[in-house]
């Protein structure tokens, strides 16, 4: 499969945070997200530094490559060019789509951030943007700085871009995923459920279960 065509295919996008992982359990996690059936895997570290940020994406992306996964890099476009990743992903403060497609090219996926339809239809009007996130729908301390916007436009936002690969994000868990399935989300990104898992593999496997 293409990697747009994996985007658009995916329904559990997971973000290893290193806010939740310790650098040497990367790997195994990493490989129970695999077990359990992720469709796309983000390695996202805030606060650490690039060049163990590199480090990390060099060991990760064979892990990913062998299991057919997309990987994606978040922030940081010249690593993702540098390490040959899937996609990178950008928040709404973080590069221009022009600046980002100067560093990784015309054909790496770009992903970019949304907290608004306003949000959505500016990312979505750039054919260069080949998904989007769409929250926090719910508050999470894995971004705590986000006001929720909560379930309603959820609808709307795939009406709006039916084409466009939309990962609803923010909050949710095993335990709310149905809600926002029933709120109309068909793809979601799950951070902190997965990764504070007893069982990842399972966890992983559970929510797919209610997605498909
Ligand atoms: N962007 C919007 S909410 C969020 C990001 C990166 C964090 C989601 O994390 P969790 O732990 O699944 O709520
Ligand atoms: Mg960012």
């Amino acid at each position: 499969m293409n990697p747009v065509d994996s985007f658009q295919a995916a329904r559990l996008y997971g973000i290893l945070d290193m806010g939740y992982c310790r650098p040497e359990k990367a790997k195994p996690v990493l490989r129970e997200m695999i077990e359990g059936g992720i469709d796309v895997v983000q390695l996202r570290a805030k606060n650490s530094k690039l060049n163990e940020i590199r480090d990390l994406a060099t060991r990760l992306i064979p892990i990913c490559r062998e299991a057919g996964v997309p990987f994606v890099v978040n922030d940081f476009a010249r690593i993702a060019a540098e390490i040959g990743a899937d996609a990178v992903h950008v928040g709404q403060d973080d590069a221009e789509m022009d600046r980002v497609r100067e560093i990784v090219g015309d054909d790496m996926n770009v992903g970019r951030s949304t907290h608004s339809l306003e949000q959505a239809a500016a990312a979505a009007e750039d054919s260069r943007t080949n998904y989007i996130g769409f929250g926090p729908l719910f508050s999470t301390p894995t971004k705590p700085e986000y006001k929720p916007i909560g379930t309603e436009e959820i609808q709307k936002v795939h009406e709006n871009h039916p084409n466009l690969p939309i990962f609803c994000i923010g909050g949710i868990k095993l335990e709310n995923v149905d809600e926002v399935i029933a709120a109309g989300a068909k793809r979601v990104v799950i951070v902190s459920g997965i990764l504070q898992a007893t069982d990842i593999a399972a966890y992983v496997g559970a929510v797919q279960a209610k997605l498909a």
